[in-house]
């Protein structure tokens, strides 16, 4: 499928319209196969380098494989320009306007992590919250380095379920990315990722009950160690003021905006491109050091 990033033409790409209809899309051919070399070998050495700086994450004994570190991707070498990709911000602004912003909400990962269907946004458990009241606008983007339509470790998505506050509405399906493609999806769409796929039926969508319960035998592996960008953009407004206070609650960020921070020049590129760029808390890039 080609990449269909000209949004200069009336008519919506694809994408835009799968968006809209399933809450999710899958954007073929972004990266090239060089850029996708790059990005591993960038992520290589960070998880190397943010060792040596002592910002890893504490292991978590649910899933021992994770790691991932402090700080957020701009602050990252090697994959810092992504967030203010033109490919990718085109792809924000066709989803919510010509406006958007970003807060220090984006992360790395490498290994298996969580598997289990959730949302994201703030009401995800509460069916009468603002989230469901007006057209929802916080999105987040995920890259992921390696193929996931014959291999396991991608995400499932559930078909249509940003419309619903439940988490068993919409139909579950294995997104079949590929490692030079970005998935898009909002933060009220059910989700889960770590996808297992079956040796004998690869295009069956397993539950998770049955995923977590599959032999490895009949399991379909990984193609190569999971390598996962995720980053969040919004629109200002009252979805994204409520997720940005939410994030801040919930304290757990606090530690990684720490670890982060905004350099000269990439401030001035957002500035070209109109992105506004928030911190959520006073203390945010005091612990970063390059
Ligand atoms: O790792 C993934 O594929 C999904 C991450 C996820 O569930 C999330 O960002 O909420």
């Amino acid at each position: 499928v080609a990449t269909n990033l000209d949004l200069s033409k009336r008519q919506s790409p694809q994408w835009l319209e799968d968006f809209n209809r399933d809450g999710y899309a899958v954007i073929r051919n972004v990266f090239s196969l060089d850029e996708v070399a790059a990005l591993r070998k960038a992520m290589e050495d960070l998880k190397v380098n943010q060792a040596k700086k002592g910002t890893q994450r504490p292991l978590d004994p649910q899933v021992p494989d994770l790691v991932y570190f402090y700080g957020d991707m701009l602050s990252a070498k090697g994959i810092d320009h992504l967030v203010f990709d033109d490919r990718l911000v085109n792809v924000a602004k066709a989803i919510l306007g010509p406006h958007i912003v970003y807060w220090g909400d984006s992360t790395y990962h490498f290994g298996k992590g969580y598997r289990g269907f959730h949302k994201d946004c703030v009401d995800r458990s509460d069916p009468e919250g603002l989230d469901w009241k007006s057209e929802y606008d916080v999105i987040r983007m995920g890259i992921y380095l390696q193929d996931h339509e014959r291999y396991s470790g991608g995400i499932k998505m559930r078909k249509g379920s940003h419309l619903y506050p439940d988490l068993t509405s919409g139909r579950a399906v294995d997104v079949p990315s590929h490692s030079t493609d970005l998935v898009v999806w909002k933060l009220t769409t059910t989700h889960s990722g770590n996808a297992v796929r079956c040796r004998f039926f690869p295009r069956t969508t397993l539950q998770n009950r049955w995923e977590n319960r599959l032999p490895d035998i009949l399991a379909l592996p990984e193609q190569k160690e999971r390598h996962t960008l995720l980053f969040t953009y919004g629109r200002p407004g009252i979805h994204l003021d409520r997720y940005i206070k939410y994030c801040v609650d919930r304290g757990d960020y606090h530690e990684h905006w720490r670890h982060s921070s905004y350099d000269e020049k990439l401030l001035e590129r957002s500035r070209r491109l109109g992105i506004e760029i928030r911190k959520p808390t006073s203390d945010y890039g005091s612990a970063f050091r390059i």
